[in-house]
């Protein structure tokens, strides 16, 4: 699949500090990378509402550790996908009475707009599921051979040859639960509201997820080689996906943490059993963003679109300043106020680095590496440039030549602002 265009990102004097993040399964702060290589899969949109300010929010915050990252020297390698065939984006379609290739075409080419605006780097593997297919039905027919999967039979099936779907079978995992670490009912509840079918008849234990799903009247389908013809579960499209394009394990899977369970629990499940190993060594959620109280979601159409914001004449870098003056991992709401505080921020910037000279900028690179080396902590990162800029807007006695420059270049390739 086509990313959108790579932002320029300024060289910086010196080198960033190693990245510590905290592991949403441990909740443990640890070095975000192992080693040199430093490699990164975020969970990508389902193309339909896209981009609402909680997309944003998340792919902003995945962008800070990939910029902090590279800034402390890492080979940075990114993967995400495109969930472009799935039961919400046909239910989607139909509902509007277009195809669902035409919608997740049209939402696709939007995200990216959105992203290139919000000067996100792009993804270097970029997968839509309809692209992995075949991927996928080996992934799924290795699991079988395994004896990690089973059949169920699906008498509703455009072809009942006996086939049926395909489901993990979590028992082989030894290690199932570790990514979430929740309790029996509790995974149930979130199964049943987040994609699952704990109810489905037929099937080993209810949190068992699909793999595989035989073609059903009205709903598209591809050659499934052995498995028949159908189209892919969820969790298993992001196994794959993330395993083909990074290795296993890699360093960071990650995504809001309405993905943790059960999609994320799930993916390392199948990326476990697929390569006897690991699949992401960190785990790492963003806080849902909401709106007057509710979490901004498709479902509830609370939605705040990067995209009208632009139409509206809002300036792209005053949303993404908005976004960056939250913690990654709490949960906040947009409001119009945060907007305004953050417009009012840029110019204040803006102001304050016009001049030639000013205050020193060293000890503000320093103190902004070591925030976002601190689990991401983007407010304490914006704290040490209003500090600069309240200095310079106040007039330093000993102004340095070229500060405001190294300013503007921090801003730039550390928190993706350009001003
Ligand atoms: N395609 C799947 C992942 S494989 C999916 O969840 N798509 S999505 O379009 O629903 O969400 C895209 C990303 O935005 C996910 O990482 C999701 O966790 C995140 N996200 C969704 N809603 C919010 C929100 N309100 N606040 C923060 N992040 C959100
Ligand atoms: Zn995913």
């Amino acid at each position: 699949m086509l990313t959108w265009p790579p932002p320029y990102i300024p060289q910086l004097p010196g080198r960033g500090l190693p990245v510590q993040v905290r592991d949403s399964s441990t909740d443990q702060l640890v070095v975000a990378a192992a080693g040199t290589d430093a490699t990164l899969y975020v969970c990508g949109i389902t193309p339909y509402d896209a981009t609402h300010l909680g997309h944003a929010a998340t792919y902003v915050a995945f962008d800070i550790l990939g910029r902090a990252w590279r800034d402390a020297g890492h080979r940075v390698r990114y993967a995400s996908n495109v969930t472009d065939v799935d039961d919400p984006l046909l239910e989607r379609a139909a509902s509007l009475g277009i195809d669902w290739r035409d919608l997740a075409a049209e939402q696709t080419q939007l995200y990216a707009e959105d992203m290139t605006a919000l000067a996100v780097i792009p993804p270097d593997v970029y997968s839509g599921v309809v692209e992995v297919i075949p991927a996928v039905v080996e992934a799924v027919e290795v699991l079988l051979a395994a004896g990690a999967a089973y059949r169920v039979p699906t008498p509703d099936a455009l072809t009942d040859d006996g086939l049926g779907d395909v489901y993990a079978d979590l028992t082989a995992d030894i290690d199932f639960g570790a990514v979430a670490g929740l309790d029996d009912d509790t995974m149930r509840c979130l199964s049943a509201e987040r994609g699952g079918d704990p109810e489905r008849a037929g099937k080993r234990a209810p949190l068992d997820p699909l793999l595989w799903r035989r073609e059903r009247a009205g709903e598209p389908a591809w050659d499934g080689g052995s498995l028949g013809r159908g189209r892919p579960g969820w969790h298993i499209e992001c196994a794959v996906i993330a395993r083909d394009a990074l290795g296993l394990p890699f360093d960071v899977e990650g995504g809001g943490s309405d993905l943790q369970f059960p999609h994320h629990e799930m993916s390392t499940s199948h990326a476990r059993l697929l390569d006897q190993g690991r699949g992401a060594r960190v785990h790492l959620h963003t806080g849902m963003v909401g709106l007057d109280g509710h979490k901004m979601s498709k479902s509830l159409g609370n939605l705040v679109l990067v995209s009208r914001l632009r139409e509206q004449g809002v300036d792209p870098m005053a949303v993404r300043l908005a976004i960056l003056a939250h913690r990654y991992r709490d949960d906040w709401d947009w409001t119009d106020e945060g907007l305004r505080a953050a417009q009012e921020r840029l110019e204040h910037w803006r102001a304050a680095v016009s001049g030639n000279g000013g205050p020193d900028a060293d000890s503000t690179l320093a103190a902004v590496r070591a925030a976002l080396a601190d689990d991401l902590d983007t407010p304490g990162a914006l704290a040490a440039i209003d500090a600069w800029a309240d200095l310079s807007l106040a007039g330093t006695p000993t102004p340095v030549e070229g500060a405001p420059g190294v300013i503007g270049r921090t801003l730039d390739a550390l928190l993706g602002i350009r001003l």
